[in-house]
């Protein structure tokens, strides 16, 4: 174990989170991993025996319920409100657009069937989903209300969002149709409104429609920083919990569990921060953070601030993979648990002098059993992490 200062606390990526009130808790009240983990893992009752059970219990509904289900599906272009008396089915690629603003009250539970069931919301378009922990804004699979014992990745296609925020590309779409109009994203608007996604949880999705071509369990394209994102779990996605492609999104409280490609991948100049973020991964997983800039400038300089990886054996990216040499994020006050062969931190280059100056790790906790740092880029990021040189 390696960590960039004197002292390391408790590990508390090992400990065992007994639902998602708890695991916000724990990293809300984490202000230094030194002196603090102990404590608000004691105030919650919490062993670090290891993580075993579920985080939310899944909803379930039966076979009527679901037929009798309203579906949304084509374009939505007028507004309107989802409650939570009537259940909502996802029916093929369904797109928000003309600035409609869809207000999801608390308790909602939306659920798709099949990997093309992907919810849009459009440039312009609005998310207004302002629930609460005790009646999240649930988006699940049919066959997980049926059944949640049959709960499982790829289930159904997942959550998108396209903003009018900057990116690092000239004219990026969202990658399921790059050649739809619809799908653009990115601009010029900094500050950029999508609504609120607060209280949210995705489970089950991510089903794959193409090669190369699996859906996100929460995808964030060019969002601005005027959108609320907090309070997010993510569970089960065939591909990653949370992808962002550039924007300015601030990212609050997130929990990713059991995602099949990597759990939170960073792209396209994204510049936002993210905050008390835990990844708990599964062993088919691949990365537990990616980030890359997609060939170009700006860098993605994202902050992560209080974040925890807890990586099994068998994924092959390691903890924080760093994946090309013009990328540039800062990690603050986090541990990452990677076992077996896998790099906690992983710089697939040689990181290019522009990334040397700016990339940065304060207050890290790189914990694995054979191998700390991989890659091409090993001893650069090895050096980049001794330097412990981030500013707050
Ligand atoms: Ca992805
Ligand atoms: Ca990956
Ligand atoms: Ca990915």
């Amino acid at each position: 174990m390696v960590a960039n200062k004197t002292e390391v606390g408790l590990a508390f990526a090992n400990a065992g989170l007994n639902d998602i009130t708890d695991a916000r808790n724990i990293l809300a009240n984490v202000t230094d991993v030194d002196t603090t983990v102990n404590a608000a893992l004691n105030a919650y009752g919490i062993s670090v025996s290891g993580y075993t059970g579920e985080l939310v219990a899944h909803p379930t509904r039966t076979q009527a319920q679901i037929s009798a289900a309203t579906v949304l599906s084509g374009d939505i272009t007028s507004s309107m409100t989802l409650n939570k008396n009537t259940l909502y089915r996802v029916s093929g690629t369904t797109k928000v657009k003309n600035n409609a603003v869809i207000t999801i009250q608390p308790g909602t539970v939306i659920f798709g069937a099949e990997g093309e069931d992907v919810l849009v919301f459009t440039k312009g378009s609005k998310i207004m989903a302002d629930a609460t922990a005790d009646e999240p804004v649930i988006f699940t699979s049919e066959t997980a209300l049926l059944n949640p014992s049959s709960a499982d990745a790829g289930q159904w296609g997942g959550l998108t969002i396209l903003g009018q925020a900057p990116t690092n590309q000239a004219d990026p779409h969202y990658e399921i149709d790059e050649s739809d109009a619809d799908y653009a994203f990115g601009g010029t608007v900094t500050a950029d409104n999508s609504g609120i996604l607060r209280n949210l949880y995705i489970l089950n999705s991510g089903e794959t429609i193409g090669t190369d071509l699996e859906i996100n369990g929460l995808s964030l394209c060019g969002v601005g920083s005027g959108t609320v994102v907090e309070n997010i779990y993510v569970e089960n996605s065939s591909d990653d919990c949370i992808e962002i492609w550039g924007g300015t999104v601030d990212v609050t409280n997130a929990t990713m569990k059991n995602c099949q490609d990597d759990s939170f991948d960073l792209d396209f100049g994204w510049s936002g921060t993210a905050t008390n973020i835990v990844v708990q991964q599964t062993e088919t997983a691949h990365a537990g953070f990616e980030i890359s800039s997609g060939g170009a400038a700006p860098m993605t300089s994202g902050k992560i601030v209080n974040f925890t990886i807890n990586k099994v054996d068998g994924s092959d990216e390691g903890g924080i993979y760093i994946k090309d040499d013009t990328t540039a994020p800062t990690f603050i006050n986090g541990y990452v648990t990677s076992y077996g062969s896998d790099a906690a931190l992983n710089a697939k280059k040689v990181m290019s002098a522009d990334q040397k100056a700016a990339i940065a790790f304060k207050d890290v906790t790189l914990n694995n059993s054979t191998t700390t740092y991989g890659g091409a880029g090993a001893t650069d990021a090895q050096e980049r992490f001794e330097a412990n040189s981030a500013s707050y």
